[in-house]
């Protein structure tokens, strides 16, 4: 397998799943601040120019955090990261599509490239203001979602992964996150495959 990522970006979420399964995989950066993402190159692996992209060894590439989340999560069943049964399956499915689908670019894409939204240049402040306003109404819904220590309680899954990604994006959003979210990322950076997935993104 091979995981295409940009540093810090959503995909962070993906790698530290990678490296909580421990399987071998490889990965390639793919820088979105250099456009890397936009490259012919990259283009031919996932021709929406976004990370995270998933290949596997039969040379398919998944692509939509939640649907690599999902494939990782059921193809290494040992790993344990889905709670169990279809219901709280499918509760997590919810969360992650939650955050892929409405936290993520509603509420962060919107401050960190507002000038994608605005009209102009001086719309951008309240382009940044609008979105920051719906991220902390979303880290509310989350943190009613978090039963503790991890998203399903005693289970960590792949859920887990992806709040922190969010959480993360907290720190460079300067969001102070409510107290049970804060004490999950703490959690999380205790985590040996998260310091392993932190370690490769900073290098
Ligand atoms: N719906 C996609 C969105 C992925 C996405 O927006 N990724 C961002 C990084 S966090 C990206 O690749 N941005 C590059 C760009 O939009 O130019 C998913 O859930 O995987």
């Amino acid at each position: 397998m091979k995981l295409f990522y940009s540093p810090g970006a959503c995909s962070l979420g993906i790698h530290v799943v990678l490296e909580e399964i421990g399987a071998p995989f490889t990965t390639q950066r793919i820088s979105t601040r250099d456009g890397a993402n936009l490259k012919p190159e990259y283009l031919a692996v996932n021709p929406k120019g976004k990370v995270p992209a998933l290949a596997l060894d039969d040379g398919s590439v998944i692509t939509e955090y939640p649907a690599i989340a999902m494939y990782l999560a059921r193809a290494n069943p040992g790993a344990k990261l889905l709670p169990e049964g279809l219901r709280a399956e499918i509760d997590c499915l919810s969360i992650l599509d939650y955050i892929a689908g409405t936290v993520h670019p509603m509420g962060f894409t919107r401050q960190f490239r507002a000038a994608r939204f605005a009209k102009d240049a001086a719309d951008e402040a309240r382009v940044i203001a609008d979105g920051r306003a719906a991220a902390e109404s979303y880290l509310g819904v989350l943190a009613e979602n978090l039963r503790g220590p991890w998203v399903f309680g005693a289970q960590y899954t792949v859920a887990d992964s992806a709040l922190f990604f969010i959480e993360q994006w907290c720190d460079r959003a300067k969001i102070i996150p409510p107290p049970a979210i804060l004490a999950h990322q703490q959690r999380m950076l205790a985590r040996p495959a998260v310091q392993r997935a932190l370690t490769t993104e900073s290098a």
